[in-house]
């Protein structure tokens, strides 16, 4: 991928990049969006199997780092999604449904838990949003009751990205007071009692996505992550690091649009001469490698003071994430543009771009969100 050579990264990067870009150009998976559990699934074991879902958890629990890289992650995620939106919801979800763990969890969670996200036997889900606490997490309403040693559990979460074939969810839920300061964390197996997927939802780019619903489900208090009331400032420690890998494969299916544009527009003639030869076309190519290298710079900057200033990086992940994702919309509309009727016929790579970047300007936080992040850091609100 370009950009690796900036000082963003390291020697350990480079190879990482460059040996999972080998890897993709021959790996044959089932990539099919209409039977898109059975592709997820068919993702995570051959990723697991070659390694590289050890990306995804901190290097006592079997990951390449000793500690979880943000642009290690970003890099991943760059890679796959210019190969397959499902393969890069596949990985991406090992990593953010195991992140609350890895980077709160206690020893016995992390224990349990990393080494077989690394290995793909558990399969991951991060259950916050709900249908009244989308954008405002603070306002959720799942509850959980301490009762003895254990907590028990009741509510309905929403759009949590692969309910019905993950292992463990990490549920979000209230158990003190009103607002952001009552929430707490829970590492809860698919397979406890009271716990269930519930309606599946159909998005314009297929992935597993549905309801999660919590009845009386009985969870041992060693399951809680964190202390009670931790559960808003983890959600958002998570989302901080996965923020800008959102932008992260925001360019990586940019990059693909432009690259199919770059080749269009060479090889597909008109007026006498090929495509590339219009200026107009040419606008259109230098808008999109712009965007796509600054939306580059971004993320990389992002992920690079999350791993080498550490501490909070909310303002500039919220800026990756929301610029990119913005900026890929625009690349893979203007691909769109230039492949003219292919563009929006199906089977064609660049009508799938179109569909599988619009739902990034709304997850891990709507990009208005992201507006709000940056504002109140700056204005010290
Ligand atoms: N890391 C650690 N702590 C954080 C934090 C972060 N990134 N962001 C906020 N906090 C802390 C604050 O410091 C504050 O702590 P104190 O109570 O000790 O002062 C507390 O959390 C509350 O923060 P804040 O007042 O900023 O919270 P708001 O309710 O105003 O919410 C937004 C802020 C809107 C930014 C937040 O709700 C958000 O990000 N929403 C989008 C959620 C999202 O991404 N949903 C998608 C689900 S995943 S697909």
């Amino acid at each position: 991928m370009s950009g690796l050579e900036l000082p963003f990264f390291d020697e350990e990067h480079r190879a990482f990049s460059a040996g999972l870009e080998r890897w993709l150009a021959q790996a044959d998976v089932l990539d099919d969006e209409r039977n898109a559990d059975a592709s997820c699934r068919a993702w995570v074991r051959a990723l697991a199997e070659a390694g590289w879902l050890r990306a995804c958890v901190p290097g006592t629990f079997g990951g390449v780092r000793a500690e979880l890289d943000a642009r290690t992650i970003c890099l991943a995620r760059e890679a796959l999604a210019y190969r397959s939106a499902l393969a890069d919801f596949a990985f991406a979800m090992q990593g953010l449904g195991s992140a609350p763990i890895a980077l709160f969890g206690n020893a016995e969670l992390a224990r349990r838990y990393l080494p077989n996200v690394a290995n793909g036997r558990c399969v991951t889900a991060f259950a916050l949003s709900e249908r009244e606490a989308g954008s405002d997490v603070a306002a959720l309403a799942t509850r959980a009751r301490r009762d003895g040693d254990a907590y028990v559990l009741d509510g309905e979460k929403t759009w949590i990205s692969n309910a019905g074939i993950a292992d463990l969810y990490v549920v979000f839920a209230r158990t003190g007071g009103d607002g952001a300061r009552g929430l707490t964390a829970f590492a809860v197996d698919a397979a406890t009692a009271g716990c269930s997927s519930g309606k599946r939802i159909e998005t314009m780019s297929p992935h597993p996505l549905g309801t999660l619903r919590l009845e009386h489900a009985r969870v041992a208090a060693s399951r809680r992550i964190g202390e009670e009331g931790d559960g808003f400032k983890i959600a958002m420690a998570t989302l901080d690091v996965f923020r800008s890998t959102v932008g992260a494969a925001a360019v990586g299916f940019a990059r693909r649009a432009l690259d199919e544009s770059l080749e269009h527009a060479r090889s597909r003639r008109l007026f006498g001469a090929p495509l590339a030869a219009l200026q107009l076309t040419q606008a259109a190519i230098a808008t999109m490698a712009t965007d796509v290298d600054a939306s580059a710079l971004l993320v990389h900057r992002a992920a690079w003071m999350k791993d080498v200033r550490r501490g909070r990086v909310s303002r500039e992940s919220a800026m990756a994430k929301w610029f990119a994702t913005e900026a890929a919309g625009r690349v893979c509309d203007r691909a769109v543009q230039l492949f003219g009727g292919r563009g929006v016929t199906r089977g064609e790579v660049v009508e799938r771009l179109y569909r599988d970047v619009r739902a990034l300007r709304i997850y891990e936080g709507a990009n208005e969100i992201q507006q709000i992040v940056i504002a109140k850091q700056l204005l010290e609100l």
